[in-house]
């Protein structure tokens, strides 16, 4: 089998109604679409974004310049191509779009090799699970009033979810620490609770809202300081009970091999966009379990679901809906609120073509 062909769609997908995170306001996010084309009619599917439409034109770009590395390439024998592609990429970097644009290619490519095998990516790998623990992420934000913060809480806990984020910001320590209260009160103490700070506090900050939030039981406290900051998280970590979670923002498994050795977190959280792809994510994976660390993915639910299944130190999938306008529902919970593993071949959830007719740019 060969690879003949490259071919990127962007869509646009609006967040309605808009939410905001002690970071971000978002209302859209836009996402190049890959599929790569091979001789035998086999297409892997992959995609990468861009909050809020901004730099999607470049993201594409990159991912367009990179078509050669793949075009003539068997998938099966596809394991050169992040060795090629750091050549490729030396004068721009290892961090950032250069990265964030491979992925979609690499993760194209495991698609193809899970379809060519006739297995979902999971078996490919040799899964651990059929399900994986899973926490809702797309609610509960810095916009929500305390009452719609304990409505909707109360929403996630009917729909079946056993665990649940929300997020919190640097201001008003004690009015604070009161949302998040309020949402364990919706959900009582047996519910996974996380909080998300988005590395808007100083250290000094973060221990002291981390003190007042103990006796809430939290399942984690994410990204408390600015993400360069291993030293700083990882005083956090040493001063509170409650675990810290860190490593969406930081670059390949070397990013996350740097905060394992800082002992920056208790609970890494590698994304799939900024690992550069599957390959990265998993030697990610690998490195911390070398260093008993859980493993819980960030965001891209669709494709980190199968490779969570096949770590035996998975965590928590996170469940951001974004891309279900495109996927259509697909991320389906157990009567243990699991997520259930697709069995599909490649990711085995494909992109809706009609979705994709509706949101196209
Ligand atoms: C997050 C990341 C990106 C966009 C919105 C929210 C957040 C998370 O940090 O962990 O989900
Ligand atoms: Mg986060």
């Amino acid at each position: 089998m060969k690879i003949t062909r490259l071919r990127t769609q962007v869509v646009h997908l609006p967040i309605d109604p808009p939410i905001v995170s002690a970071i971000f306001r978002i209302e859209s996010t836009s996402c190049v679409l890959c599929f790569l084309e091979t001789d035998e009619g086999i297409v892997g599917e992959a995609l990468v974004h861009a909050l809020n439409g901004r730099r999607i034109g470049v993201l594409h770009e990159m991912i367009r310049s990179l078509e050669p590395l793949v075009i003539g390439m068997d998938p099966t024998l596809g394991g050169s191509l992040n060795a090629r592609a750091w050549k490729e990429m030396n004068y721009l970097g290892y961090e950032g779009v250069t990265v964030q644009a491979l992925s979609g290619l690499d993760n194209a490519m495991w698609d193809l090799r899970g379809k060519a095998a006739g297995l979902n990516v999971s078996r490919l790998l040799g899964a651990v699970r059929t399900a994986v623990p899973v926490y809702a992420s797309g609610e509960l934000w810095l916009s929500a009033s305390i009452d719609q913060l304990q409505r909707d809480a109360a929403a996630l806990v009917a729909k079946g979810y056993r665990a649940m984020k929300t997020r919190v910001g640097p201001t008003d320590p004690v009015g604070m620490v009161a949302r998040v209260r309020a949402v364990r009160e919706a959900i009582g103490p047996d519910i996974g609770l996380m909080v998300d700070a988005n590395q808007q506090m100083n250290v000094a900050q973060a221990i002291r809202i981390g003190r007042m939030m103990e006796e809430l039981n939290l399942a984690w406290f994410e990204e408390p300081v600015v993400c360069h900051n291993h030293a700083g998280e990882a005083a956090i970590a040493a001063a509170l009970d409650t675990p810290i979670a860190s490593g969406e923002t930081v670059y390949t498994h070397r990013g996350i091999l740097r905060m394992l050795q800082a002992g920056a977190a208790d609970i890494l959280m590698p994304d799939l966009q900024r690992m550069g792809g599957a390959t990265e994510f998993l030697k990610a994976g690998a490195l911390c379990e070398a260093y008993n660390i859980p493993v819980s993915s960030h965001l891209f639910p669709e494709m980190s679901l199968p490779l969570l299944a096949a770590l035996p130190n998975a965590g928590y999938l996170e469940h951001m809906p974004w891309f279900e306008a495109l996927y259509g529902p697909s991320i389906v919970l157990d009567e243990n609120g699991h997520a259930v593993v697709p069995t599909a071949p490649g990711w085995g959830t494909p992109f809706d073509p009609a979705a994709i007719k509706r949101y196209a740019v």
